[in-house]
């Protein structure tokens, strides 16, 4: 039997067809425009039985017991065990002392929503996402800029600049719009330190030095207006702080910044000129944006690129997308007066979308161990390995074992669930229905459904979440027996129900798309218009026009002490095979550690008198790693590529053990992941 669902094996939440026999998974295929033979293969889909039926699964919730052993247990004890600490807390050191860190397997839409909903029901306003380090610092950028975070069209675009993302490995769907269009005429610029396969592509490849990227944008603004290939009608009617723009831009000339980004002026020069000669053009920004010091200025200025050109809400440019309005049911206003989050240094980022709340993770760690801004005793991990992904992982582990209670809700028993005492068995994306945030934000609404039952005793979040909620006296916030009641709660003031949109598995539109929608409603910011002067930033002690008081210095982590760590460690790849940390057990994609390497220029290799295979230990002033070397010219001579994700495998290979905590972005609190200087050397 074929059932319609979405994946969520990764975040890209594509829409695909399982097959079912006798209530078992059997096999799952994306669905693609594409004819089949031009379709990309995902691997970690292909494994999805595997995944699925894994022995790894945890079938039974886990207590560790008084000699510091695991054993099995039995719902209603676990539940109650964690519901006692919870109460135990509130009692002895109050509400706020529980934090709820969430990762990004369980999904921001509903799912975060309910974990939301049962924190501020229970007074801690310590529900902490990571989005500080992913797509929500980048997602505040747009929206402080013209409303929201856009999407790009690339099917239909004209000029595609692709941003610091790897699509073929980490978004297949629209790695595939690019390539189709690329087949059609469209040109594609690709602006990354590394050959990735689409730079291998790419008309133009802008091999940038590591987090120098807010320099290029301004050396492009700058261009752009210089040359005047701005459409001067929507500047004029539609933008507020050109003049101020354009007066910061001016300390970035094209000839100054090409030798600090390691490029030549005229490759910068061509980039202007495609980008702005082909039109409709989009930007399709990632995560190599996200991860550095100054992510947040960075990613503002590539916003404003998209703005001075007039691609915003064109068909073929970057759309502004039109989400889906349900009802928040957060319950924020429950929280008492005056209690204050431990991201409290964060504000503008803490309160700039209705939902995201708080999303600098770090702050859980300075909370539990230098007790600031006060004491997290209590720390539920849903769908995380926070010992893994984190930044300054020797950090994150000293946090850990400090806790008086670690529950961790995963389907596996991963490293951070090792140090738990009490591990609580989810199910899998198959074995459960969820609202997901990639189908509420921009129509048509579509629904995660359940296809399978859960495996073992394993239970959806929702689940947990609700059967949690009771213990903890909150079955009036909770009322609901099944997930489809509380989705349908939230969709009742659209007049749309759960069954009416798993009736049409293609999408359920609430409205259709609507193009240059501003000239209707005007953007959504305070001034209505798109702000390459954001008041709302000055307001709050921030440059107002990115990069306003310069560029910083040393923006990659260590750059004080190159002489001992004279490399730039880059955090990459990620490949199609895994999702972070995740399905290192799965033996079809784990393929005897393949491409858990390090790669390293020849010229460097030869320097350092390493040959491929060799096992090199990779240093900074954190920590050090060993993997084995790769020699490869996908990076440029004096950078490094350290394979991202493999710490569940083992300690040694945690390159965050190598990453820098300390420093951060002073607007939405990023500390410098992607990149830091190091040693490398051979092991003999
Ligand atoms: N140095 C460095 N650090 C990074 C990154 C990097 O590139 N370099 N990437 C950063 C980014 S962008 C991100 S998003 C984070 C990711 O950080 P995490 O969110 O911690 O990442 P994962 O390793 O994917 O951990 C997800 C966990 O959720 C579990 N899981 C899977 N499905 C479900 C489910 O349905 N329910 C529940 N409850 N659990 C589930 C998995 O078994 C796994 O243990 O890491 C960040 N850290
Ligand atoms: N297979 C797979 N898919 C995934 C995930 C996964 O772990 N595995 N994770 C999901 C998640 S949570 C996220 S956030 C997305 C991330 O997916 P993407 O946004 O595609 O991010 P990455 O692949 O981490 O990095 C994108 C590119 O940034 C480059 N880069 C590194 N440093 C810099 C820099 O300083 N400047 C620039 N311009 N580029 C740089 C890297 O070389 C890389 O090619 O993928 C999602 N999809
Ligand atoms: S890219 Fe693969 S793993 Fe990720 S959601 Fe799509 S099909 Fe699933
Ligand atoms: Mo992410």
């Amino acid at each position: 039997m074929k059932r319609h669902t979405i994946c969520r094996l990764c975040s890209s939440c594509c829409p695909v067809e399982v097959e079912i026999e006798d209530g078992r998974l059997v096999s799952a295929a994306r669905k693609s425009f594409l004819p089949r033979e031009k379709q990309l293969i995902c691997p970690k889909l292909k494994a999805a039985a595997e995944i699925t039926y894994s022995p790894h699964r945890l079938k039974t919730p886990l207590i560790r017991d008084d000699r510091g052993n695991f054993r099995e247990a039995s719902w209603e004890e676990a539940l109650d065990r964690v519901a006692d600490g919870f109460l135990h807390c509130k009692k002895t050191y109050g509400a706020r002392s529980v934090c709820w860190l969430r990762g990004m397997a369980a999904d921001w839409g509903a799912p975060w929503d309910y974990a939301n909903r049962l924190m501020n029901a229970f007074g801690s306003p310590n529900t902490i996402g990571n989005g500080s380090v992913c797509h929500v610092g980048r997602e505040m950028a747009h929206t402080l800029t013209y409303g929201a975070m856009t999407i790009p069209q690339v099917r239909k675009a004209r000029c595609i600049l692709v941003w610091g993302k790897n699509d073929r490995d980490t978004s297949p769907n629209i790695a595939e719009g690019i390539i189709w269009a690329k087949e059609n005429g469209a040109k594609l610029i690709v602006v990354d330190p590394v050959k990735t396969w689409l730079a291998g592509q790419a008309d133009l490849w802008l091999p940038i030095k590591p987090a120098h990227d807010g320099l290029l944008a301004m050396a492009m603004l700058h261009e752009i207006i210089t040359t005047r290939r701005y459409d001067e009608k929507f500047v004029r009617e539609w933008t507020v702080g050109f003049e101020a723009l354009k007066k910061v831009a001016e300390k970035f000339p094209i000839e100054k910044v090409a030798p600090e980004v390691w490029l030549q002026p005229d490759q910068i020069r061509r980039a202007v000129e495609l980008y702005t000669a082909h039109k409709p053009a989009c930007i399709v920004d990632g995560n190599g944006l996200d991860m550095q010091i100054t992510a947040f200025d960075a990613t503002r200025a590539v916003c404003l690129l998209r703005a001075l050109t007039g691609n915003l809400d064109r068909e073929g440019g970057d759309f502004i997308p039109q989400p889906v309005p349900l009802r928040n049911i957060q319950l924020k206003e429950r929280l008492p007066q005056g209690v204050e989050p431990i991201t409290r240094d964060y504000p503008l980022f803490n309160t700039f979308h209705d939902t995201w709340g708080r999303q600098v993770q770090s702050c859980v760690i300075d909370a539990v161990l230098d007790e600031k801004p006060y004491p997290i005793k209590m720390l539920v991990v849903q769908s995380g390995n926070p010992l893994v992904t984190l930044m300054d992982a020797g950090r994150v582990e000293k946090a850990l074992k400090k806790l008086e209670f670690l529950v961790t809700i995963d389907p596996f028993l991963n490293r951070t669930g090792r140090m738990a005492h009490v591990v609580l068995p989810a199910s899998l994306c198959f074995e459960k229905t969820q609202l997901n945030r990639a189908h509420i934000r921009n129509n048509p609404l579509m629904i995660q459904q359940q296809v399978i039952e859960p495996v073992g005793e394993s239970r959806p979040d929702w689940w947990i979440v609700f059967e949690l909620a009771r213990r903890l006296g909150l079955e009036r916030e909770f009322p609901w027996k099944t997930v489809e009641e509380a989705i349908d709660y939230q969709l009742e003031p659209l007049g749309v129900t759960t069954a009416m949109v798993k009736e049409n598995p293609e999408g359920f539109w609430v409205e259709k798309p609507v193009y240059e929608k501003y000239k209707q409603t005007g953007f959504k910011t305070p001034s209505g218009k798109v702000e390459f002067y954001s008041e709302r930033l000055a307001q709050a002690g921030f440059p107002a026009v990115p990069f306003a008081d310069g560029f910083p210095q040393g923006v990659i982590s260590y750059s004080d002490r190159s002489e001992r760590y004279p490399f730039v460690g880059i955090s990459g790849a990620r490949t199609s095979r895994f999702t972070h940390s995740q399905f290192r057990m799965i033996p079809s994609l784990v393929q005897d550690e393949k491409g858990c390497v390090v790669d390293i220029h020849p010229e460097d290799a030869q320097k350092i008198d390493v040959s491929a295979g060799d096992r090199v230990r990779v240093e900074t002033p954190r920590g050090c790693i060993v993997m084995k070397a790769h020699i490869s010219q996908v990076v440029r001579p004096g950078s490094i590529r350290i394979a991202w994700g493999w710490g569940e495998v083992n300690p040694e290979y945690n390159l965050n053990r190598l990453t820098d905590d300390d420093r951060r972005n002073p607007v939405i609190g990023t500390p410098s992941g992607r990149s830091f200087m190091c040693r490398i050397e051979k092991v003999v």
